[in-house]
């Protein structure tokens, strides 16, 4: 481990599943959330597992913090698009529109802060701030209408100044299409070391000769990855782009982050993950040379687990977490732990020596059944003392503060909700209570439109 390097830690910031958690059908190409479609969901069980997750983590001394739902049904864009009178009548009319436009404009999708933005931590700077791009997410409607919303959370967490620099989301357009973290992993020796930052896109915008997938989406551009690498005044050569595998994203993997997890100085990935996975390999470790750093590649082969086993278990959509003793944590979801041959595949990967030491299983049914597993759920950020110090304390978890939070839930939350439940006005008025009270204990000020 190189010496040159302050202290930093991880911080992961959940999201907390919203009052309006449904199963709307709404991503393409995300097979979970295809299945699931239309059936009954319920919230308050989602915020739970969520929350038992953070606590769980935090109890275990990772630093963990927890990020807001979004109002939802959002009636300023139902307003925006051209629907008018009270509440109830903007909803009933939207409701008739199509079911679907309502349930877009009411997902809680905001809860997968692994999309919320791409975070540059100081030690790969050239200015030695931490950036942040919240991703505009424009392959998807219900997901493009979280980026504002986003953006004030980000500033009230982190303030704008000598600590923290804030860019706008990208110009909202597909050919810039930006998913935040999911495709964006950092590989460094220790979290406050300087670091590599490696990329991974789904398509590029301005070179049609590249293949891309051709049954479902690519909602990341080799385009939008660049900019962020651009603003965030990384190193060129500490910078590593790579092209999602077009056949993967056919099967399924609609963000990197559903064949790929990395952290520290690993790689953790479907043999498959990359259109050119010898060559990313390469690139990384040409990049970690520069840092001082080793990688260690642990490609998952297809012999051992099927494209389908690994996203329908979302093996790699575990969080992959330092411990203060070098080794790494997986933290799967339970569905990983159903899989016979992802079972076995984990049972063999703990006692072969290698960096990934620790296994826990986490029940997040919830999430999952909207294809958003361990990984979805945070943003990684890495902290350096001074970061710490400067962002908002009453973000970060402890048994306190997941009490309350686990207090509020069981206050606001419904545990049964379909589709057809989000144009009761009811549910929009007890959304706005919630959250107003949300503001006040993170006191996060006024973030949401309601509060403008
Ligand atoms: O964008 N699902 C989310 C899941 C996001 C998972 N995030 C990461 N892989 N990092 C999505 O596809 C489904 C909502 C619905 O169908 O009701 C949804 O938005």
């Amino acid at each position: 481990m190189s010496g040159n390097h302050t202290t930093a830690v991880e911080a992961n910031f959940d999201g907390l599943p919203g009052p309006t958690h449904t199963y709307a059908g709404l991503s393409y190409g995300n097979v979970a959330s295809a299945a699931n479609a239309r059936t009954p969901a319920d919230p308050r069980a989602a915020a739970r597992q969520g929350l038992a997750k953070m606590r769980l983590l935090a109890g275990r001394g990772f630093v963990q913090g927890v990020l807001p739902p979004h109002e939802r049904p959002h009636l300023p864009t139902l307003r925006a698009l051209g629907f008018t009178g009270s509440d109830a009548a903007v909803l009933e009319a939207a409701w008739r529109a199509h079911p679907g436009l309502l349930a877009a404009c009411a997902s809680a999708s905001a809860m997968w802060t692994a999309n919320a933005a791409t975070v540059s931590p100081a030690p790969d700077t050239a200015d030695g701030r931490l950036h942040l791009t919240p991703a505009n997410l424009v392959a998807m409607p219900h997901r493009a209408i979280e980026a504002a919303v986003t953006a004030r959370v980000l500033r009230a967490v982190f303030p704008e100044g000598n600590r923290f620099a804030h860019h706008p989301p990208l110009p909202a357009h597909a050919a810039f299409g930006d998913e935040g973290a999911a495709n964006h992993t950092r590989l460094a020796a220790a979290h406050g070391a300087p670091g590599v930052e490696f990329f991974v896109y789904g398509r590029t915008a301005f070179d049609s000769g590249a293949p891309a997938p051709t049954r479902f989406p690519a909602r990341q551009t080799f385009e939008a990855s660049a900019a962020v690498a651009r603003r965030h005044g990384l190193i060129p050569a500490r910078t590593v782009f790579a092209r999602q595998n077009p056949a993967l994203i056919d099967a399924g993997a609609f963000h990197n982050d559903v064949v790929c997890v990395g952290s520290a100085g690993t790689l953790f990935f479907y043999e498959d993950a990359f259109a050119d996975t010898p060559g990313v390999l390469d690139a990384l470790r040409r990049a970690l040379a520069a840092v001082e750093a080793e990688l260690t590649a642990i490609a998952v082969p297809a012999a051992r687990v099927s494209v389908n086993s690994a996203i329908r278990s979302y093996l790699f959509n575990s969080q992959l977490l330092l411990r203060p003793d070098g080794g790494l944590l997986l933290v799967l979801p339970a569905e990983a732990r159903e899989d016979p041959a992802v079972r076995a595949y984990v049972e063999d990967l703990l006692s072969s020596g290698g960096p990934i030491r620790e296994a826990l299983h986490v029940d997040l049914r919830q999430s999952m059944r909207n294809g958003g597993g361990p990984a979805c759920l945070r943003l990684r950020v890495v902290l350096t003392d001074a970061d710490r110090a400067a962002a908002n304390p009453a973000v970060f978890l402890d048994d306190a503060l997941a009490a309350r939070l686990e207090a509020w839930v069981d206050r606001h939350y419904r545990d049964r909700l379909t589709i057809d439940d989000l144009r009761d006005p009811g549910l929009a008025d007890e959304g706005r209570r919630a959250l107003d009270e949300l503001t006040g204990i993170l006191r996060l000020g006024p973030v949401y439109d309601f509060q403008q």
